[in-house]
C-alpha cells in the first residue's frame, strides 16, 4: 500500500460507496446514495430542516451604486418568507460588480455585518468579476446559548425539526439562493457556498443539502466540517459538542469519545457535494482543526467523483505541505502558511475555483 492509503486505512472509516443496507454503489445509484449521505448526516449531526419556503420576498433597504472606487453597486436586501409561525426576514448585503450582465455569485455567511471586513476583501473580489450575497450569521440565528427561543429557531417547533444552529445558517444560504434564481447579473450555474471555520461547516452542509450551488468553499472548517473524526489531533467531538451543543441536533452527542461507533465520518459530507466542485482551505498552524485530517478526508471523499468518471482529488502520495495548492480536480485543497483565519490569500484561492 501507499503512504496515503496506509494512513487511510488507519482511520478505519465507514464505506462511502456502499449503501446502509450493504448494497455496493454504482455511477447510475450514486444520486440515490448521496441523498443517504445527506440522511445520515442530518439524522446523526446537523438535523433535519423544514421544507424550503414556496417564495422568498425581497425588499430593497438601501442601494449604491458606484461604491468602492466605483467598481461595484452595494445593495441591501431583506429577504423573507413563511414559516410555521409567521413571517421570518433577515437582511443580506449584496456587492455585484459594475456592470455585470452575468457573473459568478458567492453566498458568503459571515461573523461581521460590516462590508468590507477583515474576512471580506470586497474590492478583490469585485476585480476578479465576482458578486457577493453576503449573509451574518448571528440574523439568522444567534450563535449562542439561547434554548432556540430566538431568530429563525424559534419560526419552527424544534420537536419536529432537530436542526442545530449550522443546520439553520445553511437554510439561509439556501434562502439567499432562491433568491438567486430571480437575480438577473447571477450566472445560476456558478453560484458557490463560502464561509470560515464554523461557517466553512455551514457552507459544506448548505452545498451538501442544495445542489443548486456548483461549488463549496471551506476554510479552515476542521472539526464536524472537512476534517476526519477518526485519528483527528485538535479538536473531537467532546470539545465541540461541549462547547456548542446547539450547532447539532441532539444525536451527535452519543458519539462523544465513540468516534469509531459512527456510521460515517466527515468524508462523507465533502462526498454528499459531488459531482459538484469541492475547495478545502487549511492553514499549517491550525492544529485545532487539523490540516492532515482534512486532507485525508479529501482523499477518501474522492472516490465519489472518480466512481462518476471525473477527476476528484489529485494529491501526491504524501500528507500535505505549506504551499500546496491542490486543484487538478472537482476536490481542491490548499494549505497555506499561518494561522486560522480567513486570509486573502485563501480568498484568492477560492477566485481561481468559482
Ligand atoms: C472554535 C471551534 C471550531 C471552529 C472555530 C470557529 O472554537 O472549536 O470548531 O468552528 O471555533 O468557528 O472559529
Amino acid at each position: 500500500m501507499n503512504t496515503i492509503e496506509t494512513l487511510l486505512a488507519a482511520r478505519r472509516l465507514p464505506a462511502l460507496l456502499r449503501f446502509a443496507d450493504g448494497r455496493a454503489v454504482t455511477a447510475e445509484s450514486f444520486e440515490e446514495r448521496r441523498l443517504e449521505l445527506v440522511d445520515i448526516l442530518c439524522r446523526e449531526v446537523y438535523g433535519y430542516a423544514p421544507p424550503a419556503p414556496a417564495t422568498v420576498r425581497v425588499t430593497e433597504l438601501k442601494c449604491k451604486e458606484k461604491d468602492f472606487a466605483g467598481k461595484g453597486t452595494l445593495r441591501q436586501l431583506q429577504l423573507s418568507f413563511d414559516t410555521d409561525n409567521g413571517e421570518f426576514g433577515f437582511p443580506v448585503t449584496e456587492v455585484i460588480p459594475t456592470g455585470a450582465e452575468k457573473c459568478p455569485v458567492f453566498v458568503f455567511i459571515n461573523f461581521r455585518a460590516e462590508v468590507p471586513d477583515r474576512y471580506f476583501p470586497t474590492e478583490e473580489i469585485l476585480d476578479a468579476g465576482c458578486a457577493v450575497v453576503r449573509i451574518y450569521y448571528n440574523d439568522v440565528a444567534f450563535d449562542g446559548e439561547d434554548a432556540f427561543k430566538g431568530g429563525i429557531a424559534a419560526m419552527y417547533d424544534r420537536a419536529k425539526y432537530s436542526w442545530g444552529k449550522i443546520r439553520m445558517w445553511a437554510f439561509a444560504m439556501s434562502r439567499v439562493m432562491d433568491y438567486l434564481q430571480t437575480a438577473p447579473y447571477a450566472d445560476k450555474s456558478r453560484i458557490a457556498a463560502i464561509g470560515h471555520s464554523r461557517l466553512g461547516k455551514t457552507a459544506l452542509l448548505a452545498a451538501a443539502t442544495d445542489p443548486r450551488f456548483s461549488l463549496a468553499c471551506a476554510n479552515c472548517s476542521g472539526c464536524t466540517g472537512d476534517a476526519l473524526s477518526r485519528g483527528k489531533v485538535g479538536e473531537h467531538l467532546k470539545e465541540i459538542c461541549e462547547r456548542f451543543p446547539y450547532w447539532f441536533c441532539e444525536n451527535y452527542f452519543k458519539y462523544v469519545e465513540k468516534e469509531e461507533e459512527m456510521p460515517f465520518d466527515q468524508h462523507f459530507l465533502v462526498a454528499a457535494i459531488a459531482p459538484r466542485r469541492v475547495a478545502l482551505g487549511a492553514a499549517i498552524e491550525d492544529v485545532w482543526a487539523d490540516p492532515n485530517s482534512q486532507y485525508l478526508s479529501a482523499c477518501a471523499a474522492s472516490a465519489a467523483w472518480e466512481l462518476l468518471g471525473e477527476k476528484g482529488f489529485v494529491h501526491p502520495d504524501r500528507l500535505p505541505v505549506p504551499g500546496d495548492r491542490l486543484d487538478a480536480g472537482r476536490l481542491a485543497y490548499h494549505l497555506r502558511e499561518g494561522t486560522h483565519f480567513f486570509s486573502r490569500a485563501d480568498w484568492h484561492r477560492y477566485l481561481c475555483l468559482i
